[in-house]
């Protein structure tokens, strides 16, 4: 009898105990950009995951390396096993890995890759981003396609390259559409630079006003840049030097609320179309990969990359419901 009530007491607390453990799991969700509409949605879609396996989730927005490791400490004073970052610079990646491991704190990364000292990807560190040259591919293939809809001579189109060259996926991302640009004959002289300073749509819109002025001869443009905030930035530009939209013909990355918005203007802007990529997989996928690594010592994979579908002005409603986004 005594046994048997000893036996039923331990398996009371065996079952508390797992019970108490999903519970006790914290993880951090850090972000370089709180108020940019892809990180909103990351977050939103990492809540899901918090709501259905009952851990809780900290959001903290970090902008500058600083901020980033007084998140990471406070994570770890909080009693967080883990976090996924968007850092606000690939090359504090060794310095965030050391803090994580002082911290005794799981890391994975989202969207940007860390790198090292030689400036290649930190491996060890598991992460998921976009699969960046091809998507850009899908960009330099739209505005190809455009181009040649709207009958413009290539060697009068000016392309702005808003780019971010200090980030790698941005690099890709530029690359992928300007060597679609080039096989198509796009004369490579005719690609300006419009470096920004950091990566949203005013500072791609100061970028892309810099090009703009030196170049007020050419008539037709096309602009391509990292998201959809560089090329809203570019359009921006244009409209403010008084370019007519028929004269633009943008193409972003990322498809979330910004480029939604632009799409649902009455009349059309030179933001032409967008490349939708999935807040849903790099939100919840990376918060349920780092809860199964804490609460079932699961590793996530090492590396994954997600891909892209292009939408238009025209058809940006239809591709978002066959991608089962509202
Ligand atoms: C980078 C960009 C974001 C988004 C993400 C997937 O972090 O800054 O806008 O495109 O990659």
């Amino acid at each position: 009898m005594r046994s048997i009530k000893a036996f039923v007491i331990a398996g009371v607390i065996a079952l508390s105990a797992g019970t108490a453990w999903s519970a006790d799991v914290k993880i951090g969700f850090v972000v370089k950009q709180p108020e940019e509409p892809w990180f909103q949605d990351e977050w939103k879609f990492a809540d899901q995951a918090a709501k259905e396996k009952g851990f809780t989730l900290v959001k903290i927005g970090a902008e500058d390396g600083e901020k980033v490791q007084s998140a990471i400490d406070n994570l770890g004073a909080q009693g967080a096993q883990g976090f996924i970052i968007c850092v606000p610079d690939v090359k504090l990646g060794p310095g965030i890995a050391a803090k994580a491991t002082a911290n005794d704190l799981k890391l994975m990364t989202v969207d940007d890759r860390l790198v090292g000292a030689d400036g290649k990807p930190l491996e060890d560190v598991p992460h998921m981003g976009i699969s960046a040259t091809k998507i850009g591919e899908t960009v330099g293939q739209a505005l190809v396609d455009e181009i040649k809809k709207r009958g413009w001579d290539m060697k009068d189109v000016g392309a702005i390259r808003v780019s971010y060259d200090q980030l790698p996926t941005a690099v890709d991302r530029v690359e992928g559409a300007i060597s679609v640009l080039k096989t198509a004959g796009f004369p490579a002289a005719n690609i300006y630079d419009a470096p920004q300073a950091k990566t949203d749509t005013e500072a791609a819109l100061n970028a892309a006003t810099t090009v703009l002025n030196k170049r007020a001869g050419v008539k037709h443009w096309v602009a391509f840049g990292l998201n959809d905030e560089a090329v809203l930035g570019a359009v921006r530009a244009s409209e403010s030097v008084g370019i007519p939209a028929e004269n633009v013909i943008g193409v972003g990355i990322g498809g979330a609320e910004s480029a939604i918005n632009e799409f649902k203007k009455p009349s059309p802007t030179g933001f032409f179309g967008t490349v939708i990529i999935s807040p849903k997989r790099h939100g919840y996928e990376t918060a349920l990969n780092m809860y199964e690594w804490i609460a079932n010592d699961k590793q996530p994979p090492k590396l994954t990359l997600t891909a892209g579908s292009l939408a238009l002005r025209d058809d940006f409603q239809k591709v978002r419901k066959d991608l089962g986004i509202e």
